[in-house]
């Protein structure tokens, strides 16, 4: 075999998955448009990607997976320590050893008449001292057009991967798509990931939730930074100043929306800019400030419910250069997908004449995969190598009842408890039952590579460091009434909510005292031209003490749930609250 690289680390592993795997050929992708455009053409021909209407959709292309392959699967992820409380009770674990030998059972011979790519990508801009490598070998085509819009990949990657010496190893094979033989594996002690038998972003684009952030969190935690399932935008005012903000909701609750937020007709002047819509590295600078980065290049979004008026950016951004993935086909041969509130389905995600006995048209987890630098608000600052430095970070879930608009958190250490209680009912991003309420600490539930009480540890750590770190928030755009109806209009309105964590931070807005925190006084969210009444405003920043007496005993026993490791300052703020509930 031809040398390729002269990292001989990277070329013994290549060389060692070529031996297990025995691909035909072996590709090292160098991220050109000539070789983007050869495997697109290549996918047209073996029908994995189906062109789309070039006049409406330029360059955009549909992907249909099995219809077994749709989601995140959790059930069949692992984090593989040699320990298994490192792993922790958030984690399926697996030891290492039993873990490759099962999945390269898996792997062996698995790729045989196929090509490997060998794919060199960096989670970051190219020359932030804050971005990490990784390789990821894999035997799909669609995983390598899809990693070179969410990631940088090809020749500039390889120069630092070559340079540095270091970079995360990263498996992939479609294998036979059976469920029974699929798994999501990661070994961080080993930096490395191995993923079998599917062929979804979650489980195949190595570079995002595998490495970002079950790798990078276990990176992060030894290298003293922080790896999130954060959103980061900049909310400009009329004056042209901007805050820059963090926020982490679970998946499918809006982090793309609110990233590409349009300001409501009431708000000239004002403006959202995008970073990130589902990952930030946060790191420390010299003054004490948190910087943040979006280590991805792209948007790997659930398509249903983008139209005009819930996200326009990504209605427009979509309609070119986007690989949509499971969504159905109108007779234009357009992509459609519910609540796009234009055209009519034809055909549905699975390829058969649509019918609306047989459910959706498309999948509710279809997506949209497209570059970051399509979205009219991007903001070029994602390409900063030292990133923004954060204002606020918010958590948030999907909560009908409970939880408040929005409320403060008194200091940093009542703010890692804010985000270790966050609860949100699930979605279909992942396998499994929707709708049900679960714990989601900080929407790192899926994606934290270690012990969720090391983790905490880890966040309490910073507040030890310095005195600027962000303020921490907690929003709620999901409460209903009791009929179900959602209480707050959400979307281009959650602006005025933007704007009240922005004033908190400036220090230029006060606040009503609660147990739970710090929350807007009457009138603190500026309402001018949104048709709200009173009531339901009062409904919306209601604390109802009995329920949030039961909750914080729920967040207890959940916190207990991870034993002697809970940091004891963890427990004393969880204590602090529940007896200013009790009080109450
Ligand atoms: C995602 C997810 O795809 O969180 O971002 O599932
Ligand atoms: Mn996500």
């Amino acid at each position: 075999m031809t040398m390729t690289t002269s990292l001989a680390a990277l070329q013994a592993w290549v060389d060692s998955v070529a031996k297990l795997t025995q691909p035909e050929n072996i590709h090292w992708c160098n991220g050109s448009d000539a070789e983007n455009k050869r495997l697109i053409n290549e996918m047209l021909r073996t029908g994995d990607l189906l062109e789309l209407n070039p006049k409406t959709y330029p360059n955009c292309y549909l992907h249909r997976s099995h219809p077994s392959d749709v989601a995140r699967v959790e059930h069949l992820t692992f984090v593989c320590t040699r320990e298994q409380g490192d792993a922790g009770p958030n984690n399926l674990w697996m030891a290492p050893d039993e873990a490759h030998a099962k999945i390269d059972a898996l792997f062996d011979g698995a790729m045989q008449g196929r090509t490997m790519y060998v794919i060199p990508y960096c989670m970051g801009p190219i020359e932030s001292p804050y971005a990490r490598l990784g390789v990821e070998i894999t035997d799909s085509p669609y995983v390598v057009v899809n990693m070179r819009m969410m990631t940088r990949i090809g020749t500039d990657a390889l120069k630092r991967i070559e340079r540095e010496g270091t970079f995360v190893k990263g498996l992939h094979s479609t294998g036979d798509l059976d469920p029974e033989k699929r798994f999501i594996m990661h070994f961080p002690e080993e930096l490395t990931i191995k993923s079998v038998g599917s062929g979804y972003g979650g489980n195949a684009l190595l570079g995002k939730k595998c490495h970002a952030l079950r790798i990078a969190s276990w990176q992060a935690r030894d290298e003293g930074w922080m790896a999130e399932h954060m959103l980061i935008l900049g909310i400009e005012n009329p004056l042209g100043e901007v805050h820059y903000i963090a926020c982490a909701f679970p998946s499918a609750c809006g982090k793309t929306n609110l990233a590409m937020l349009i300001a409501p007709e009431s708000h000239k002047g004002w403006r959202v800019w995008t970073l990130g819509d589902d990952i930030a590295w946060l790191h420390m600078d010299e003054d004490g400030k948190l910087r943040a980065i979006n280590p991805e290049a792209g948007y790997f979004g659930v398509v249903p419910g983008t139209n005009e008026k819930t996200n326009k950016n990504a209605f427009d951004m979509i309609h070119g250069d986007t690989i949509f993935t499971n969504v159905a086909l109108t007779a234009d041969n357009e992509p459609w997908w519910e609540d796009k509130k234009v055209g009519a389905p034809a055909v549905d995600w699975m390829g058969r004449k649509y019918d609306a006995a047989n459910g959706p048209a498309a999948h509710p987890n279809s997506r949209f995969t497209v570059a970051a630098k399509r979205n009219p608000a991007y903001s070029t600052l994602a390409e900063a190598p030292r990133g923004v430095p954060i204002s606020a970070i918010v958590f948030g879930g999907r909560r009908r009842e409970l939880a408040p608009l929005v409320y403060e958190a008194r200091d940093w250490n009542h703010g890692v408890l804010v985000g270790a209680s966050v609860a949100s009912e699930t979605t279909a991003a992942a396998t499994g039952e929707v709708g049900v309420v679960r714990r989601d600490p900080m929407a790192m539930k899926p994606f934290c590579g270690y012990n969720f009480a090391d983790y905490w540890a880890h966040w309490l750590s910073f507040g030890e460091q310095s005195k600027l770190l962000p303020r921490i928030f907690h929003v709620n755009w999901f409460r209903q009434d009791a009929a179900g109806k959602f209480l707050w209009p959400g979307f281009g309105e959650n602006l005025r909510v933007l704007r009240w964590i922005v004033d908190r931070c400036e220090e230029r807005m006060g606040a009503r005292d609660a147990a739970i925190g710090y929350l807007p006084e009457p009138g603190g969210i500026d309402l001018s031209g949104l048709d709200i009444s009173t009531d339901t405003m009062d409904a919306l920043l209601s604390v109802d003490p009995s329920k949030w007496q039961a909750e914080m005993a729920a967040v207890g026993e959940y916190i207990e749930t991870f034993g002697d490791r809970v940091p004891a300052k963890l427990k004393a703020e969880h204590a602090k609250i529940l007896k200013a509930l009790n009080g109450a």
